[in-house]
């Protein structure tokens, strides 16, 4: 397979935050995306003020928050800006285009506002995408579609992934990437392509997730974003671990040249 860089493939993205996540890390030197699952807000801003130097992304999960506020969102905002990441919503919106824009731009969350990326199943088919195009706007963010899953028993396999991949070909002005576990080839350059399901010291937890090594998901599977959760966050020292996971998936990325 020939690699084209971050910074070629920046020139290639057809929506906004895809070419500015390509850019970010090409400057920034990180492909490493946290996934900061915790439930209270104070500790999930401390996470990102200590990690933020080290990645590209922060991934949120804003409805597990017992203590979610207007001004939580304007915290984490100030911090993604201070250390230049951008903020990943996986919201996994799954509706008709109907109901995800009001889940998009309304609600409590208010997600279309602050979140630079979102997540999207294709089970209600591509019609979906209409229901983002008003919210992508106001913020020129993006949609990732999730082509696979890391979970045992996932159903996100065979046909399906072909056609979610066929799903983002088709709507490139709004689709900046894909979830997934390797790339395939109708995976085209213009789309980034994130990893879930990475830890160095777990093969798996007790409710299905399974994982692999930041190296073999680069490498092997040669896709372009890790993202980590409790292999970073439930640890003592979540920067310096942080930097580990940094360092192993972005030499691994510029040993492909
Ligand atoms: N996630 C997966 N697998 C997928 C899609 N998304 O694990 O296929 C998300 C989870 C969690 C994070 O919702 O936020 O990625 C993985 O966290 P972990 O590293 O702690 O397992």
């Amino acid at each position: 397979i020939i690699n084209k860089s971050f910074e070629e493939r920046a020139k290639l993205a057809t929506n906004p935050m895809a070419s500015k996540l390509f850019n970010l890390m090409s400057t920034k030197k990180t492909n490493l995306a946290v996934a900061a699952d915790l439930t209270d807000k104070q500790q999930l801003l401390d996470l990102a003020e200590s990690i933020g130097s080290e990645i590209c992304v922060l991934k949120t999960h804003v409805d597990i928050i017992d203590n979610y506020d207007e001004e939580f969102i304007k915290s984490l905002k100030s911090i993604a800006i201070k250390h230049n990441f951008l903020i990943f919503e996986d919201r996994k919106f799954a509706d008709i285009g109907n109901t995800v824009k009001y889940q998009f731009e309304n609600g409590v969350y208010k997600i279309s506002k602050w979140a630079d990326m979102v997540t999207v199943h294709g089970v209600a088919g591509s019609s979906i995408i209409d229901g983002f195009k008003s919210g992508l706007k106001e913020n020129g963010s993006g949609l990732l579609l999730l082509a696979q899953m890391s979970s045992k028993g996932s159903m996100c396999v065979g046909d399906y992934t072909t056609q979610i991949i066929e799903m983002a070909n088709n709507n490139k002005e709004e689709v900046m990437g894909l979830i997934c576990q390797e790339r395939l080839p109708s995976m085209t350059d213009a789309l980034v392509l994130m990893t879930p399901g990475v830890q160095f010291n777990s093969t798996g937890d007790a409710m299905g997730q399974q994982y692999n090594t930041p190296e073999y998901i680069i490498k092997e599977k040669n896709t372009d974003v890790i993202i980590v959760g409790r292999g970073i966050y439930q640890n003592n020292d979540p920067k310096s671990v942080a930097n580990k996971y940094r360092t192993a998936a972005w030499e691994t990325y510029k040993s492909k040249f």
